[in-house]
Formats: C-alpha cells, structure tokens, sequence
C-alpha cells in the first residue's frame, strides 16, 4: 500500500544552485546529502512536511557525477525539471508486484538502495502514463532525516 509522496526528483545541473535556490525562494533546507555511485548522482533531500504515516514528504535534488546515468541522459533531453514522483510504503517488494500484476513494468527484478539505505524500485515512464514513477521504503519510516 501506497502512505505518503516520499519526495519529488528533480534534475540539476548544479545541485549547490539549486540548493540555494529553494533556500531563498521558500526557506527550504537540506536535511540530508549524499553521493549515489550506482545511481550516478550526487543528491540533496529537503524536507517538506510529516506524513500521517510517520515518514515525511522531500524534494530530491539530483546532480549527473557521470555522463552516462539516467540524470545526466534526462539533462541531455529535457533540461532541468521535474524527473521523477516517488510514492512510499512500507513493502516495496509487495507495492512492486502490486503494480506489475497489472501490466507495469518495474526497471529492476529486484529493490537496490536508494537515499539513506531506503529500497527502490522504479515503473516505467512509458507505462505510466508518462511519469517516471518510484516506489520507496525507508530504512526506518520514522526517520524523519530520510
Ligand atoms: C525517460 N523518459 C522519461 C523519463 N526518462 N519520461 C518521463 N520521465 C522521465 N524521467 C522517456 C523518454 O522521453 C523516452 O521517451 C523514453 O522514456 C526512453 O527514454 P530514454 O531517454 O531513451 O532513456 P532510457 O530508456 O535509456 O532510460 C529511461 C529510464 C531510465 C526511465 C529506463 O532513466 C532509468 O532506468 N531510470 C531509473 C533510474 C533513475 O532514474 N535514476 C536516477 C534517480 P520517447 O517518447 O522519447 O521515446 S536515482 C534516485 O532517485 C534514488 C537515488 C533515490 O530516489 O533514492
């Protein structure tokens, strides 16, 4: 079952502007930072708000470390902007198969870590109606630092 938007990824050039700009446009503030290198990523979450499931909804700043990840190939195309929504549950393994029985294709046979250990899973954009769309479990849901 789906409880929460986990966070929303969007794609940057430069992760210190982008940063910068939340800062001053709304006062958002990173609450946790880290390289992904299987991911291809250097990354920021700025939380948003609590959710009603004991977790809390983030923006996810995502800067391409590498040319040929999924960030860097989306910057190539689209430029900077939203890149993907990711919904969070408890069971991403069930929330996965919950999703596939109906025709979906996830991107990876199994979960692989996502920000602070979390396990992810993604659906394909093309079955979903154009929206990259990510299936997240925390490593411990009240984390409020993700
Ligand atoms: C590509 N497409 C998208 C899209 N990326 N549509 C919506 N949103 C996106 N983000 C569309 C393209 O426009 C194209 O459509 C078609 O999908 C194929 O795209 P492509 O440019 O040829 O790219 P592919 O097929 O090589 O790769 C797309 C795919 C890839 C989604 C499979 O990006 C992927 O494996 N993503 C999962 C991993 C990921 O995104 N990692 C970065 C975040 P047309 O109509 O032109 O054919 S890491 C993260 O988020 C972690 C750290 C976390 O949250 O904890």
């Amino acid at each position: 079952m789906i409880t929460r938007i986990d966070h929303i990824g969007i794609a940057c050039r430069d992760l210190d502007a982008s940063i910068e700009f939340y800062r001053r446009a709304h006062g958002f503030e990173v609450v946790h930072s880290e390289v992904n290198e299987e991911q291809g990523v250097r990354e920021a979450m700025l939380r948003i708000n609590g959710t009603d499931d004991g977790a809390a909804s983030y923006l996810q700043l995502l800067e391409p470390i590498r040319d040929d990840c999924a960030i860097a190939k989306y910057l190539e195309k689209h430029g900077e902007g939203v890149h993907h929504i990711a919904f969070g549950t408890a069971d991403v393994v069930a929330a996965t198969e919950a999703a596939t029985s109906t025709g979906i294709r996830a991107l990876y046979p199994a979960p692989r870590r996502g920000t602070s250990n979390s396990s992810i899973n993604f659906l394909h954009p093309k079955d979903c109606h154009g929206v990259l769309t990510e299936l997240v479990q925390a490593a411990d849901p009240a984390d409020a630092h993700h």
